[in-house]
């Protein structure tokens, strides 16, 4: 061989050695792909979770997912009201394009959901809980959800075989049904995407037996706007329909049977009421009923002795303590069986290749401006939970007070799991925040468009811009007024300045990024008449 063709040879030995090992380190770091465990409750506030605030509950579970994770502090969503909520998540859309502009309406089923996306890709996929959509999900390989907004007890669930009623407390089933599929169920040679959506802490508010009692027991610190009367506030906070004294309900709400109103003759003051207590009670079992009816019992004879002896101040009182109770008596559930999920994802391996993320759907409001529900743009409705675990992504007991949205929800996991997004989704991969990139991010202002009116807890439709310093909002349907508020000067927004003339260049400037907003998300005058008349039709 000559010597000419013995280097040719060696240099093609060499070339062949090079790509080999090129290969086997390009095998080796290619990114496994990660597991989404996406878990949403429902009404979930971020007051009423500890790694955000302790004042009225420990959540020590969810709180492991901030303390291993990031917590977002900014955290807020497109439209503060169920469906529409979900509609934005899985479309990646605000509600004018996704059209679920409300809860009665049915989804378009024809667009495109993240999770199709994901199982196109080769994920496995389930969605277990509350959809709330009117029709069944798609994109998933296993489903088991509850019809429109579900029971607590004994409750009946929609699954790809069929429906079934399952006998227990609704947080409890879903979560053993989910770690089911995470351990028996799914197809373990793909990487998954679990969606595990609670029913609680939604109204009526019925914690399982035991937190019931544990609960009722216990005193929980007034919020300071309690006893807000909205003076300085426009019309829509005046003549919404959700103040804990005149609006919340003595049977649905606060558990008073018909019997003991019928007993007292009538209870003031007078509030709209269904028979909600006896819808609830009468799903119980016989078992089930021993467990509740002594704590039932005591509620009720407190309230026969005691309730036309309380001034106005002291009704307020006692409903914001009943209603915490049982509200927080549904989270401490959801917490404890968040921790059965996070305890499995340690226990089976799965945790270090799994992305957690804990949200809620909306805020909700605590007694704020004494108020129940959600709804507005004001800080408690819109702002939502958000806590997200990725190990050796994210820096563990990281906090972030970015202004990301549930919009962003879909591009982040997609980013994630190496899949693309469709062009028209209209959110931001968050990912460059969970790595600690924050000088990749640019957003620093969000849009809010909220619609259902007439509607339950009459709030008027409004829209809006949000930066961390001011809210402007544009109430446009059957009134027409705007308000501003000053975040960092009245972070309780209980002032709107929109008229304060020391605002009027700020109103100037905000009116002007707030039609930029508009135009950018492709939301307009033609599309707000367009969805007041489909709601007139409706
Ligand atoms: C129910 C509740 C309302 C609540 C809506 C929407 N009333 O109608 O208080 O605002 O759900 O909630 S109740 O009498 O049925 O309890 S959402 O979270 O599904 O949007
Ligand atoms: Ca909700």
């Amino acid at each position: 061989m000559s010597l000419a063709k013995t280097n040719y040879a060696f240099t093609l030995f060499l070339i062949g050695l090079l790509t080999l090992s090129s290969c086997s380190k390009k095998e080796k770091t290619t990114p496994q792909r990660p597991n989404i465990l996406f878990i949403m409750s429902d009404d979930h506030a971020y007051q009423a979770i500890s790694a955000y605030s302790d004042k009225l509950i420990k959540t020590p579970n969810i709180d492991r997912i901030a303390n291993e994770g990031m917590l977002f502090t900014n955290a807020c969503v497109t439209n503060s009201i169920c469906a529409p909520s979900r509609a934005t998540i899985l479309t990646g859309k605000h509600t004018h394009i996704n059209g679920k502009i409300n809860n009665l309406m049915p989804f378009d089923t024809t667009q495109v959901t993240f999770p199709q996306l994901f199982q196109k890709a080769g994920y496995e996929t389930a969605m277990y809980g509350k959809l709330h959509f009117g029709n069944n999900p798609k994109g998933v390989d296993d489903f088991m959800i509850l019809p429109g907004q579900g029971n607590y007890l004994n409750p009946k669930f929609i699954t790809k075989e069929g429906d079934t009623t399952i006998t227990g407390y609704v947080t409890d089933i879903i979560t053993d049904f989910t770690i089911n599929w995470l351990d028996k169920k799914r197809n373990k040679e793909k990487p998954f995407m679990m969606m595990y959506l609670h029913k609680a802490p939604h109204r009526p508010w019925w914690p399982n037996p035991e937190k019931f009692k544990e609960f009722a027991k216990k005193t929980f610190p007034e919020p300071e706007t309690l006893f807000d009367d909205y003076s300085n506030r426009g019309t829509a906070a005046k003549t919404a329909e959700m103040n804990l004294l005149t609006h919340m309900k003595y049977g649905h709400d606060s558990k008073i049977s018909p019997k003991t109103i019928d007993e007292m003759g009538g209870v003031e003051p007078e509030v709209p009421s269904i028979n909600g207590f006896n819808r609830a009670y009468s799903r119980f079992n016989e078992e089930q009923r021993k467990l509740y009816d002594p704590v039932i019992d005591s509620i009720n004879t407190w309230f026969k002795n005691n309730w036309p002896t309380l001034n106005d101040k002291e009704k307020m009182q006692w409903k914001y303590q009943r209603y915490m109770q049982d509200y927080l008596g549904c989270i401490s559930s959801v917490d404890d069986n968040v921790g059965r999920v996070l305890d499995y994802l340690d226990e089976s391996g799965l945790a270090k290749n799994t992305i957690v993320v804990y949200t809620s759907d909306q805020g909700f409001y605590l007694g704020e401006h004494g108020w129940f529900d959600k709804r507005f743009i004001y800080d408690e409705s819109f702002k939502t939970p958000l806590l997200i675990r990725w190990p050796n992504q994210i820096k563990p007991g990281t906090t972030n007070d970015e202004m990301v949205q549930n919009l962003d929800f879909a591009q982040t996991f997609l980013e994630a799991a190496l899949i693309d997004a469709p062009e028209d989704m209209q959110g931001e991969s968050i990912i460059p925040l969970l790595k600690g990139e924050n000088e990749k991010w640019t957003r620093d202002a969000v849009y809010y468009h909220y619609y259902e009116y007439p509607g339950e807890h009459t709030v008027k439709r409004h829209y809006g811009i949000v930066n961390k310093e001011y809210k402007l909002v544009h109430f446009y349907h059957d009134i027409n007024e705007w308000e501003l508020y000053d975040r960092l000067k009245d972070p309780q927004e209980m002032n709107n300045v929109y008229n304060n003339p020391d605002y009027a260049d700020k109103v100037k400037e905000l009116k002007i990024e707030l039609e930029a907003l508009r135009v950018k998300y492709k939301d307009s005058k033609a599309l707000d008449q367009k969805y007041i008349n489909m709601s007139v039709k409706e």
